[in-house]
């Protein structure tokens, strides 16, 4: 925890960071959300799954075979452990961090590869940057990376879901850096006054691209804003996955009983750059990166299970290499993949396409261009 995270974690802030996961690799019964061990290792493959294609997208792109990639190195119980306690029917509002949770639910791995290199199978054809995937099979809204923006989308769609009846929640991840946009107080607003299913999930990594926490805001915590809302705010330890599953399922519970959003700060620390066009050595220190290192989310679910007998190096071992090859398979067949047909920016946008549009359309198709380094 940085000195500034750590002082907002003092005895002026509302409410206790809530932890399950205990040094001595035990679990406090009060916040226990009690999950069976197959449950544990099955969140623990995707932990794992996300670091590691974290780790190649970034060679990847420093190779200059994808364009761009964004990362989420040390947040990854944040964003699994709150889309785990998700059901099938919630939708999901990403921001842009959150590819593990999207694969964990479901999100074929071959797609999301497809969209890093924008190739004809990207879902949103080649149109955004990598990493800007969409799935509305598992319930995941298209990455809005103008920041905020997604906040207001998942109470959009959680009104909705309170109007139709239907049994769904909202789960929208934002960072500490959204909570200065006026779309998360138009969204916590509209949630609070009518009650929306709606897990509000601020991933407090320390930084917005090279801006501190403590020149996002004046209060002590970002969880308090939620007072002015009139609804709850929850500090949980994010580098606690046990914890994460813990705060989301009772946020959920009390959506699904018609009280309302809850907003959740989840504490973390992004690990890494922004993203691959950022390099973090120009703006912070070593020291607090080592001391979260100390933390890491991922190597403290591995030790639990390990101590619990559900766990070997062997298993490990097996579990990298599977991901592995899962991995350089997709991204072959990736590659291969040719770049959507030119005349497909004309798609979608019009349900009959005007004469003008036919005509350049048209014009395009005929007219000569330069060879693709496709072939
Ligand atoms: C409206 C808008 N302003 C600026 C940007 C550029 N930008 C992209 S990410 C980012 C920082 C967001 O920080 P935070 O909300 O803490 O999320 P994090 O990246 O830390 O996960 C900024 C300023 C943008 N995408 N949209
Ligand atoms: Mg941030």
């Amino acid at each position: 925890m940085s000195s500034e995270q750590s002082k907002r974690s003092g005895s002026s802030a509302p409410s206790a960071i809530v932890s399950v996961l205990r040094d001595d690799g035990t679990l406090d019964p009060a916040h226990d959300p009690g999950m069976s061990d197959d449950e544990v290792k099955f969140l623990y493959r995707h932990l794992v799954q996300t670091r590691q294609l974290d780790e190649r997208f970034v060679a990847l792109q420093r190779q200059g075979r994808i364009g761009f990639h964004v990362g989420s190195l040390g947040e990854e119980a944040a964003i699994l452990g709150s889309a785990f306690a998700m059901r099938k029917q919630d939708w999901l509002f990403p921001c842009y961090r959150e590819f593990g949770a999207a694969l964990m639910r479901g999100l074929p791995l071959q797609t999301l590869c497809d969209n890093m290199f924008g190739n004809a199978n990207d879902t949103v054809k080649g149109r955004q940057m990598p990493c800007h995937y969409t799935c509305k099979a598992v319930g995941w809204a298209s990455i809005s990376s103008p920041v905020g923006t997604q906040i207001t989308h998942a109470v959009g769609a959680a009104w909705a879901a309170k109007i139709r009846r239907d049994d769904a929640a909202s789960l929208v991840y934002f960072g500490d850096g959204a909570t200065s946009s006026s779309d998360f107080h138009s969204g916590l607003n509209f949630a609070g006054v009518f009650h929306l299913p709606v897990v509000f999930l601020c991933r407090n990594n320390g930084w917005a691209i090279s801006v501190p926490v403590e020149r996002q805001t004046a209060t002590h915590t970002f969880a308090e804003k939620a007072v002015a809302y009139g609804i709850p705010g929850v500090r949980v330890d994010g580098n606690d996955v046990f914890a994460v599953v813990s705060v989301t399922r009772r946020a959920i519970e009390r959506g699904m009983r018609g009280e309302g959003p809850t907003l959740i700060e989840a504490i973390t620390y992004r690990m890494g750059g922004h993203s691959t066009s950022d390099d973090p050595n120009r703006y912070r220190e070593s020291e607090a990166v080592q001391a979260w290192a100390a933390r890491d989310p991922i190597e403290r679910v591995r030790s639990y299970l390990v101590q619990r007998g559900a766990w070997s190096d062997a298993d490990d071992k097996a579990l990298r290499a599977d991901i592995d090859a899962r991995f350089r398979e997709a991204v072959a067949v990736a590659e291969k993949t040719p770049p959507p047909a030119l005349e497909s920016m004309f798609d979608d946008v019009y349900a009959k396409v005007p004469w003008h549009l036919a005509e350049q359309r048209a014009e395009l198709v005929a007219g000569p261009r330069a060879p693709s380094p496709h072939g």
